[in-house]
């Protein structure tokens, strides 16, 4: 069975849309996340840690919003800004600015303890990078070779911010406007269809059937 290893019981709903019936189930744990600058490394090493928490194969996910007009700000501190600022304050720091546009973007890690040589694209170099931002012990593969691998899938959606609309989804998903509708109005269907999310488990979904 594959677990999607998160907090967040709406991350998995996403993705049971993409995967066969009954492959794949909450594991509801708070692996430690790493700080980057980027999704990658973040998603990659908590693949590693959900993966040895778990002990069967994994899926974990880094998302963010990234606002144009702030230089990406939230983005991997998103959950942190969540918690303590609160969307309606993103919102109204947001709503000062002349550009309002925005990202989310969500980065998937899988790992089940093996590697991917078999299969058709090595592991990526997110990963490596993903290593060397983890520390010494997880560092270049050559220095750490038994590094576990992680291969990784990303999604993107561009939208702005908007004053808060509808009552479905999570998180940011109020604030963030994607042709003319907040992800928060769209039905989970219609979410996955155009979100970060639905982008990467459609890529991973492709490349997990032929595994
Ligand atoms: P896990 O880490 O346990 O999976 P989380 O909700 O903290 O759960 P992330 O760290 O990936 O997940 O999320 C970072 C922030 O971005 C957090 O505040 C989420 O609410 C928000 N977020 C993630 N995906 C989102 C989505 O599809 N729509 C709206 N907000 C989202």
């Amino acid at each position: 069975m594959l677990r999607y290893v998160t907090t967040n019981p709406g991350k998995v709903r996403e993705a049971e849309r993409y995967l066969p019936n009954d492959s794949i189930a909450r594991l509801d744990f708070d692996y430690p996340e790493i700080q980057a600058t980027e999704l990658g490394p973040i998603a990659a090493q908590g693949a590693r840690e959900a993966y040895r928490h778990a002990d069967e194969p994994v899926l974990v996910d880094d998302a963010g919003l990234f606002v144009e007009g702030l230089d990406g700000f939230p983005g991997p501190y998103s959950s942190y800004v969540e918690e303590t600022l609160g969307i309606e304050r993103v919102h109204d720091i947001a709503a000062d600015l002349d550009d309002r546009r925005a990202a989310f973007r969500c980065v998937l890690g899988y790992c089940d303890g093996d590697d991917f040589a078999a299969s058709p694209d090595p592991v990526d170099r997110g990963d490596r990078n993903a290593a060397a931002a983890a520390g010494p012990d997880e560092g270049d593969p050559e220095a750490a070779p038994d590094a576990l691998p992680v291969k990784l899938f990303e999604g993107y959606v561009p939208g702005r911010i908007v004053a808060p609309r509808g009552e479905g989804g999570f998180g940011y998903d109020p604030i963030f406007e994607h042709d003319g509708e907040t992800l928060a109005e769209m039905s989970t269907d219609r979410k996955n269809a155009i979100s970060h999310r639905g982008r990467a488990l459609e890529k991973f979904a492709e490349w997990y059937a032929d595994r």
